[in-house]
């Protein structure tokens, strides 16, 4: 096999939303990439993941000329709802946040709309590269080799993105003498689903419930999108289609007589749930952005939003290098990112802990935790807290 020498400014590895948004922001600077990712492109379309775009990652694909798909076919949502004790309550995100508010938008559907600006500048895309790997990190000149096309690829950078989330080989590639990592598994999981059918409410519905956490969300007017918690290694084959359906409306129906409409199960799949961070973000010339630095528990809807954020910051840093020789702002991207990620982490822990049950189930967790419902819900100044956390604080480059 022949090997291939070459350059590029930013190597970027990972090809999720934050290995695509790096890749374009950095365009729009007239800051030249090239994007590796080991997996196909189908398969990276066809991933099936997030839905709550923060009202800040919503701005950013707008104003980057990547928003015009999701400007017609996202749905705008101005608030959301925590059913417990057989009751639904609303939080009035918009009206408690200044008109913050979240858009439901797949995150495939994102990639998607983010490889097409990728093809648009014509800027390397490989996908299904093999042997990735990356090396002389904390030099001037990294490296990452990899195999695509038929050739062995050895590509000199300025910098490299490390955007190959949670189980890629960028957070690895650190020596582990440069590295901390702040954990917590739960003893948890969820099991999501797509359904056939049209969303029965029009805003999400988050529930507590004595046999475990619900969720109800969606991914347009005709598709339902539903979570379930179960155990962290569930097996998913264990959960006939009648059992699915049957605990969802257990556990989400209320007494006004909502409950979600049923469908063709499209899709469905296990997640274990953990908390996760790496600290710092940067070593050397490599810079972690999005999973591969952090995970949160998927119930504050905060991952892909913290990877945008992430990425804001690193394309901007980057550009002031590039433009002045200043490395002020690489040398404040780690610790700028962690802040927020550790608010986020706060965030998703602490709506976790509030609406799921823990496997040794005491009734004294219930009850506390009904109580921090009825209390959320009769202070403003509450829920006025959970909607700016959960709207998402501005993005900032500082
Ligand atoms: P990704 O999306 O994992 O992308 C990383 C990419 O790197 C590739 N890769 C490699 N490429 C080259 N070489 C290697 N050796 C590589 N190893 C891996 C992978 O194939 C992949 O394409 O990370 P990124 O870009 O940081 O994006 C993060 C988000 O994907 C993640 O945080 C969210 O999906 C989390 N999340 C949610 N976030 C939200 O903001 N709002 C939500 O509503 C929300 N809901 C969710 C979620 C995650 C979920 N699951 C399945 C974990 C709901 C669920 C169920
Ligand atoms: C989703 O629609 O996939 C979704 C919504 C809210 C969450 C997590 C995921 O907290």
């Amino acid at each position: 096999m022949c090997t291939v020498t070459s350059r590029t400014q930013v190597g970027i590895v990972g090809a999720g939303p934050a290995g695509l948004m790096l890749g374009h922001l950095l365009d729009r600077q007239g800051i030249d990439s090239v994007i590796i990712e080991n997996r196909s492109e189908q398969h990276v379309v066809e991933r099936v993941r997030a839905g709550v775009l923060e009202q800040s990652t919503v701005d950013l694909m707008r104003e980057t000329g990547t928003g015009h798909r999701l400007e017609r076919e996202g749905l705008r949502h101005d608030g959301f709802h925590i059913a417990f004790e057989g009751r639904r309550h609303r939080i009035d995100m918009a009206g408690l946040t200044g008109g913050r508010a979240i858009t439901i938008y797949g995150q495939n559907e994102v990639v998607k709309d983010l490889i097409e600006a990728r093809r648009a500048t014509g800027r390397p895309l490989f996908f299904e590269a093999s042997n990735v790997g990356v090396a002389d990190l904390d030099s001037r000149q990294p490296v990452v080799r990899f195999t695509a096309d038929g050739a062995d690829h050895q590509l000199a950078c300025d910098f490299i993105g490390g955007c190959d989330g949670f189980h890629g080989v960028c957070r690895p590639a650190i020596p582990a003498d440069a590295i901390r990592i702040f954990e917590r598994v739960y003893p948890f999981g969820w099991l999501g689903i797509l359904a056939d059918a049209p969303p029965s409410a029009s805003e999400l519905v988050y529930s507590l419930h004595e046999r475990g956490f619900a969720l109800f969300s969606m991914r347009s007017t005709s598709i339902t999108r539903l979570y379930l918690q179960c155990g962290h290694d569930e097996d998913v084959n264990g959960w006939s289609d009648a059992r699915i359906w049957s605990e969802l409306r257990t556990r989400l129906a209320t007494e006004d007589g909502w409950k979600p409409n049923q469908g063709p199960i499209l899709q469905r799949g296990v997640t274990g749930m953990r908390s996760f961070v790496a600290e710092p973000m940067r070593y050397g010339r490599l810079f972690l952005a999005g999973d591969s630095a952090h995970i949160v528990p998927p119930t504050g809807a905060k991952g892909l939003n913290l990877a945008m954020a992430d990425v804001y910051r690193l394309s901007h840093a980057i550009a002031e290098c590039y433009r002045s020789g200043s490395e002020r702002l690489l040398d404040r991207y780690s610790e700028r990112a962690l802040r927020r990620t550790w608010r986020a982490q706060r965030f998703s822990f602490w709506m976790t802990s509030m609406l799921h049950q823990d496997d040794a189930g005491n009734p004294f967790d219930y009850r506390r935790q009904i109580a921090d419902l009825e209390y959320l819900f009769t202070s403003r100044a509450a829920m006025t807290s959970l909607a700016e956390s959960y709207a998402g604080a501005p993005f900032d480059h500082e």
